[in-house]
């Protein structure tokens, strides 16, 4: 005869005592404790913190500079464990993103253009 007669757990592991008891007329039994690991899935897509950010920068401001936003860093968070959730940033090669760079890892933008209004408004 087996039976769990415990259950306890967190997020990453499983415990839980298993007990063997044999059918004599004075039962004997052993118990056992079985930890059972639970092995991340890749099922979290990474989420930015907002949907937009907005960012103003003087014209002509100098290549490299940093473009902060008005609300917050821009910042993504991906609940997955190991390189599940390791997230990395990118721009699209669309808009004007040829104007910027991005950190790969901490998502800082800087100013990898030059910044003319009145070419951008023609
Ligand atoms: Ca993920
Ligand atoms: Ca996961």
């Amino acid at each position: 005869m087996l039976c769990i007669t415990a259950f306890a757990h967190n997020s990453e592991q499983f415990q839980f005592d298993v007990v063997v008891r044999d059918s004599g007329s004075v039962r004997q039994q052993d118990t056992a404790t079985v930890t059972v690991s639970v092995l991340d899935k890749n099922d979290n897509a990474p989420r930015f913190s907002l949907p937009l950010y907005r960012a103003s920068v003087p014209e002509n401001t100098a290549r490299g500079a940093v473009v902060s936003t008005a609300e917050e860093l821009i910042e993504a968070a991906d609940p997955d464990a190991g390189k599940n959730g390791v997230v990395k940033y990118s721009l699209e090669d669309d808009g004007d993103s040829k104007h910027f760079s991005i950190n790969e890892e901490s998502g800082e933008v800087r100013v990898a253009g030059d910044l003319d209004r009145e070419k951008k408004e023609r």
